[in-house]
């Protein structure tokens, strides 16, 4: 029998549609639907570059990184600013400043930046910092490891001179207070306990970078790592092929690596757009999906970028030499 990976792969060399191939795939009307809609949802390529892009309504941080695109500065510098827009933004609860709490009432913070050399350095579990993301970079530059966490990387951090502060803010305390009543753990599906923002820049030079930082989820167990700060789950970038980046249940993505899976289906010919599906897919064949999120953003070495979500709700912003706009992912659901 022809595996599911030998089709794509001839059929994709005798030149039919990945469309057509997950249309073949995966049964259903809802599938052909949704693939319908994948095809108007990629971008005309080339003409678009250089671009931004990133997880939900971050337009400023999308802003941020293309002006130091637009003067000529690389795609690793790009987004290490762009994502210092959220972080330093007490009112995104979901990043940095304003994060909202662990269970004990501690602001715990992950992130990773990933350069088009395949260089990675991330954060895990570090707190009193505004900006993960810088403290990620330094990892990755100045030292021969790749990741840091906890109290080390705090130290770390103290050492290449980044500033110790509160960072619960009093609408973070305030609503931390009022789950102590119940103590409930539930996170929501979308906005309101997601927001990490996953962000990706092809620069002028055509090279692709990376970076993913979030508080991660709300009142979650102290010492609990999710996806974002991880290589391959939260982040994946290829400078050969593109990059992907997720958002969402932490847990799931992390168990199906789903930003390495991605790349690597492009690698293999899938759209971007195809390429997300397929991951979201993954999670939902193995677990319960009704009350989970995951959204998955792509784009490939070409410019063409696509989103996909287990949950309707899911945005993505995107920035160009001719706008910023911020487009609804299609879902599964
Ligand atoms: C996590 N993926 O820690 C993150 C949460 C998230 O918007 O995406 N929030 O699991």
């Amino acid at each position: 029998m022809i595996k599911r990976r030998d089709f794509i792969k001839t059929s994709a060399a005798l030149g039919v549609s990945t469309t057509a191939i997950l249309s073949a795939c995966n049964s259903g009307d809802k599938m052909l639907a949704a693939n319908s809609k994948l095809l108007s949802q990629s971008s005309d390529a080339q003409e678009k570059l250089p671009l931004v892009i990133s997880t939900w309504n971050n337009q400023a941080a999308n802003q941020a990184a293309f002006d130091v695109i637009k003067n000529k500065g690389t795609a690793v510098d790009a987004v290490e600013v762009g994502v210092q827009i959220p972080e330093a933004d007490p009112n995104d609860q979901s990043v940095g400043y304003g994060g909202r709490p662990d269970r004990e009432g501690n602001v715990t913070l992950d992130a990773c930046i990933m350069d088009s050399k395949g260089n990675y350095g991330a954060v895990t579990y570090l707190q009193h910092i505004k900006h993960p993301i810088a403290v990620a970079r330094k990892v990755m530059d100045e030292t021969p490891h790749v990741m840091l966490s906890g109290d080390g990387a705090l130290q770390f951090a103290l050492s290449q001179g980044f500033k110790k502060e509160e960072l619960l803010t009093e609408k973070s305390k305030e609503d931390y207070k009022e789950w102590l009543k119940t103590s409930e753990y539930k996170p929501k599906v979308n906005i309101e306990l997601h927001d990490t923002i996953g962000m990706i820049a092809i620069d002028g030079a055509g090279d692709i970078s990376g970076a993913c930082t979030t508080s991660g989820l709300a009142y979650k167990l102290p010492g609990r790592i999710g996806d974002s700060p991880i290589i391959g789950a939260g982040l994946f970038v290829d400078n050969e092929i593109g990059a992907a980046t997720a958002t969402g249940m932490g847990e799931a993505v992390l168990r199906s690596v789903g930003s390495f899976l991605i790349v690597e289906l492009m690698r293999n010919g899938l759209s971007p757009a195809d390429a997300c599906k397929e991951a979201v897919m993954r999670i939902i064949q193995k677990q319960s999906y009704k009350d989970l999120q995951v959204g998955y953003l792509a784009v490939n070495k070409q410019g063409e970028y696509g989103a996909f979500a287990i949950q309707p709700g899911f945005v993505f912003a995107l920035t160009t030499n001719e706008e910023t706009k911020v487009i609804d992912a299609i879902s599964y659901l």
